[in-house]
């Protein structure tokens, strides 16, 4: 068994219906929904503001690879166009595996690019570690310790400071 964090973003078009519908492919794997919060856009700062959510979700039988399968499969389903010049450009809906853990807790470490983990800029991104503290306000991202701690970094904090939780928008009703 697996448990994966997933964080999903959306900033173009009906945002909260991407995250909704990503939310109903991976279904009975999510075993818990963060609050959504307005995020400002990190990375490349002309686009619009995100929308972004975590999910824990849980399999028996997935592998890390699987959950990037599954991530992948979501934003194609959002019809997800890349735009190679533009790295961190706008989205119907990106979906990035964060961490992942097997059965016994420990955290699966992996330098492949295809499939790196943790992922490699969570540490830096409050867009992924406030909504994840609302779930899990001991989560610890191997190798970065405490997410509540990242939270108050040079990198972080005016980010933090600037996100909103959006309630109005709550993913959880599953409408
Ligand atoms: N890849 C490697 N490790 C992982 C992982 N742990 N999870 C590989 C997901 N993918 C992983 O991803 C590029 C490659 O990363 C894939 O081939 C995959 O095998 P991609 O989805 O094709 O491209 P991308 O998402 O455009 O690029 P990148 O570098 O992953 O961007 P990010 O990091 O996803 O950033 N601002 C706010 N406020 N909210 C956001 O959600 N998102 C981004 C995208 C930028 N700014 C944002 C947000
Ligand atoms: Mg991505």
């Amino acid at each position: 068994m697996t448990e994966a964090v997933l964080s999903l973003g959306s900033n173009l078009g009906d945002r909260r219906a991407h995250l909704l519908a990503a939310v109903n492919q991976l279904d009975s794997h999510v075993t818990a929904i963060s609050g959504v919060y307005e995020t400002p856009p990190w990375g490349d700062t002309a686009q619009p503001a995100y929308l972004n959510v975590v999910l824990i979700v849980n399999d028996r039988s997935a592998t890390a690879r699987d959950w990037l399968e599954r991530a992948q499969a979501c934003e194609r389903a959002e019809g997800r166009i890349r735009d190679p010049e533009r790295r961190f450009g706008p989205r119907t809906l990106d979906v990035d595996v964060i961490a992942v853990r097997q059965d016994d807790g420990t955290p699966v470490i992996s330098d492949d690019a295809e499939l790196t983990l943790p992922h490699p800029r969570a540490h830096l991104r409050a867009f992924v570690l406030r909504p994840w503290l609302d779930l899990r306000p001991d989560a610890v991202l191997p190798g970065h310790g405490p997410i509540a701690a990242l939270l108050d970094t040079p990198e972080t904090t005016a980010d933090l400071a600037a996100m909103s939780p959006r309630p109005d928008l709550s993913l959880e009703s599953m409408e």
